[in-house]
């Protein structure tokens, strides 16, 4: 395509201008054509200079999502080799159990701009605005079924390590698998296994980060911060996404590996409430005890006046005391 053409062109000259009639020449297209897609790629968040005598220079990409920026920033072999994006969906999730359906690859994610229906755990809503990342990834691991709650805790530690690598930001993990900042949601993650896991084995695992907005586009029942709230600055949804999925493939090869007590002990590494007095919701029961980590499948462990009880995650919620 054209358009991707001409930023490849300006992006191998970093900081320089690239003239009209040189791109012209090279991609074997007029000047005015050039200068109409310049327009487009302008609209679309590239920050482009053109100037008379001098030509065309690339000067920043845009932080929304794009799919040739985010093709630049990724360096993963297997997850984002394929990608799906859309400026609107109902929910990520739901696109990318019908690409699944349809026989996708190993890897392939669905990204959108925003959400009309995010959906979050146990049929829950998920705010999705524009600004954030909204996220699924299709996996088909080499593991067992038993194995994929194992695949949303990685997914949890792939964001801790992500956003600390990019912003020097440390989240923390709230059992199951909500990332938390000072106490407020920050991002959550969906794991849906679709259809006979043995037959073909695929979890569709939903990441939802408030980026770059302000939480007050958000129910205000909601305890959230996003990252523009906590560092100030929008950032790069693209190199945000690629640099989540480096470290979520890092995971997922370990997996397979078998590494399941390496993975329990990062995620511990990374929790919030460890080692606290909490409350285990279970329907209307209310449960209290010490929180003393996690099982090597991911249930939670709780110290109570009865002895230790361990808890899975479809079956109760995690409250502080
Ligand atoms: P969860 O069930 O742990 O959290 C859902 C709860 O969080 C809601 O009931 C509400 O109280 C609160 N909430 C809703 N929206 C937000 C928000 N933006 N920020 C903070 N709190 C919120 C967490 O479920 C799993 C979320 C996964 C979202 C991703 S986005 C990409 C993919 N597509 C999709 O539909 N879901 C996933």
């Amino acid at each position: 395509m054209l358009r991707q053409e001409i930023l490849q062109l300006l992006a191998s000259h970093p900081e320089k201008y690239v003239s009209g009639e040189k791109i012209s020449e090279q991609l074997n297209v007029t000047r005015a054509a050039i200068w109409k897609q310049i327009q487009v790629l302008k609209k679309e968040g590239f920050d482009i200079v053109g100037q008379t005598k001098k030509g065309y220079c690339l000067l920043k990409t845009p932080f929304s999502l794009n799919e040739w920026v985010f093709n630049r920033a990724l360096t993963t072999t297997s997850l984002g080799q394929k990608i799906t994006l859309e400026d609107e969906l109902e929910s990520t999730n739901v696109r990318a159990k019908e690409l699944a359906r349809q026989g996708c690859v190993h890897g392939q994610v669905v990204l959108a701009r925003r959400q009309s229906s995010g959906r979050g755990r146990l049929q829950r809503q998920w705010e999705s605005p524009r600004g954030g990342l909204w996220m699924s990834v299709v996996l088909q691991p080499n593991l067992s079924l038993a194995d994929a709650s194992k695949l949303t805790l990685a997914a949890s530690i792939a964001i801790v390590d992500a956003v600390e690598e990019l912003f020097s930001l440390r989240l923390g993990i709230k059992w199951p698998n909500d990332l938390m900042f000072d106490g407020m949601k920050i991002a959550g993650i969906l794991g849906e296994v679709v259809g006979e896991w043995n037959a073909v084995q695929t979890l569709i695992l939903g990441i939802g980060i408030n980026a770059n907005f302000p939480s007050t586009q958000l129910s205000p029942l909601f305890k959230a911060t996003t990252l523009l709230e906590v560092l100030k600055v929008e950032v790069d949804l693209n190199i945000l996404a690629a640099t989540i999925l480096k470290h979520l493939e890092k995971q997922v090869i370990s997996l397979e590996g078998k590494a399941f007590e390496e993975l329990r002990v990062c995620w511990l590494e990374r929790a919030v409430s460890l080692g606290e007095e909490v409350r285990i919701l279970r329907g209307e029961q209310v449960i209290q005890g010490i929180f003393k980590g996690i099982t090597i499948d991911g249930a939670l462990l709780l110290e109570t006046e009865a002895g230790e009880r361990s808890f899975s995650a479809g079956e109760v919620q995690l409250r502080p005391k």
